[in-house]
């Protein structure tokens, strides 16, 4: 758990050691930089940037190391007329419909504004702590007219928390990747 307390800390730092450790090193190969049994289920927050920390406990996490491959994001936004939603989650006052839900890794929640007054709502990947917003950079579908969909894809396991910007005193909900 400390080691994920610094890397939440030193998010913006550790990105940078990665580009350099990627371009000068080779004997830091693609699972040096995670070690399995640190993981814990807050680590997927930090998503793509829990990265190049050095293999410190000397354990090679394979499955961590495919998804090195594919791709390092905790979530992307793809096309939802190319991806099959395995949950929808409506976006409208007062609150996201179902508020949470849980989704095997790699699938694809469809946020889909169902507002019947007209207002736009978002879907912004992060926690609203003592009133206040804390996006976490991990997804956000910017602002969703009613009607409009943006799908997020979750490729990491972990707990993802998200509110909309526009009304996150009661709009807040989460994503469980399992
Ligand atoms: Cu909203």
């Amino acid at each position: 758990m400390r080691r994920s307390a610094w890397l939440a800390g030193m998010a913006g730092v550790v990105t940078v050691a990665v580009v350099a450790a990627c371009s000068s090193s080779t004997d830091n190969g693609s699972a040096g930089g995670y070690g399995g049994s640190g993981r814990s289920s807050d680590a997927g927050v930090f998503g793509g940037r829990d990265r190049g920390s050095g293999a410190q406990d000397g354990s090679i996490d394979v499955r961590v190391d495919l998804a090195d491959s594919s791709d390092a994001r905790a979530a992307e936004i793809v096309s939802c007329t190319q991806a099959t939603a395995a949950q929808v989650i409506q976006a409208r006052l007062p609150y996201f419909d179902p508020t949470s839900a849980t989704v095997p890794e790699l699938a694809v929640v469809e946020f889909k504004n169902t507002d019947p007054d007209g207002n736009p709502h978002t879907a912004t990947s992060g926690e609203v702590k003592a009133g206040t917003p804390t996006p976490d950079g991990i997804f956000d579908t910017g602002s969703m007219a009613p009607g409009a969909s943006v799908c997020v894809r979750f490729i990491r396991k972990g707990v993802y928390p998200f509110y909309c910007k526009l009304h996150y005193d009661s709009m807040q909900g989460q994503i469980t990747v399992e």
